[in-house]
């Protein structure tokens, strides 16, 4: 793809425990790396996001007691999956994946602070708070937002409705992202995102 200067970049959750041997490791989650570093240098906006949950987060399966990682449960703001726990704020593998060289990054986002409430998306928690990134972007003049990063499935595609529910243009670069894929999440996912207008481009 060709990069406006109107467009930024948001590489989603490319953390040590997405990565294979990470606590919810996306199957060749390691293979994006490369690629995104090649892709960040062509933006003029990059913003990295980070999953970053305080311990005992209530979408770890560990805070629901009898429940395994992958079921679901009822939430106030609707339906959870239960996952390992990950992405702890300051541990090891909440941190950024050593090989991600985007130096030009304006924006580091940390989602997921919130003890009882998730946030797959960037822009929106789960229960409807925003992260303040819709207007950031706005501020700074960006009109398209082109996602890459982990999980497609989930963060990712997350991201990119709540992109074009702000009223951005929005792009996933496939071939810049991996999926947990159970399920069939990733096929409901790429429905949905198709549905809402988001475009699906490859950096090959
Ligand atoms: C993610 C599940 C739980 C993601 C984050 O980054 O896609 N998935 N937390
Ligand atoms: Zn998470």
């Amino acid at each position: 793809m060709r990069a406006e200067p109107t467009d930024a970049l948001l590489v989603v959750d490319v953390q040590v425990d997405f990565l294979p041997g990470g606590a919810l490791a996306v199957p060749e989650g390691d293979a994006i790396v490369g690629p995104i570093n090649a892709l960040a240098k062509r933006f003029r906006h990059a913003v990295l996001t980070q999953d970053w949950h305080p311990a005992g987060h209530a979408s770890f399966a560990s805070a629901h007691p009898g429940r395994a990682p992958f079921e679901t449960v009822r939430m106030a703001y609707g339906e959870q999956v239960l996952w390992p726990d990950h992405c702890v704020q300051g541990t090891r593998g909440a941190a950024l994946a050593a090989g991600l060289d985007v130096p030009g990054a304006d924006l580091i986002l940390r989602k997921g602070a919130n003890p009882g409430v998730d946030s797959y998306s960037a822009f929106v928690e789960a229960d409807g708070t925003p992260t303040g990134l819709a207007g950031y972007l706005r501020e700074r003049g960006v009109v398209r937002v082109a996602l890459c990063g982990l999980a497609t499935d989930y963060c990712v595609a997350w991201s990119a409705l709540d992109a074009r529910a702000a009223g951005f243009e929005a792009v996933v670069v496939a071939d810049a992202t991996r999926a947990i894929d159970r399920d069939g999440s990733l096929t409901r996912a790429w429905e949905r995102m198709i549905a809402a207008g988001v475009g699906r481009i490859t950096l090959s």
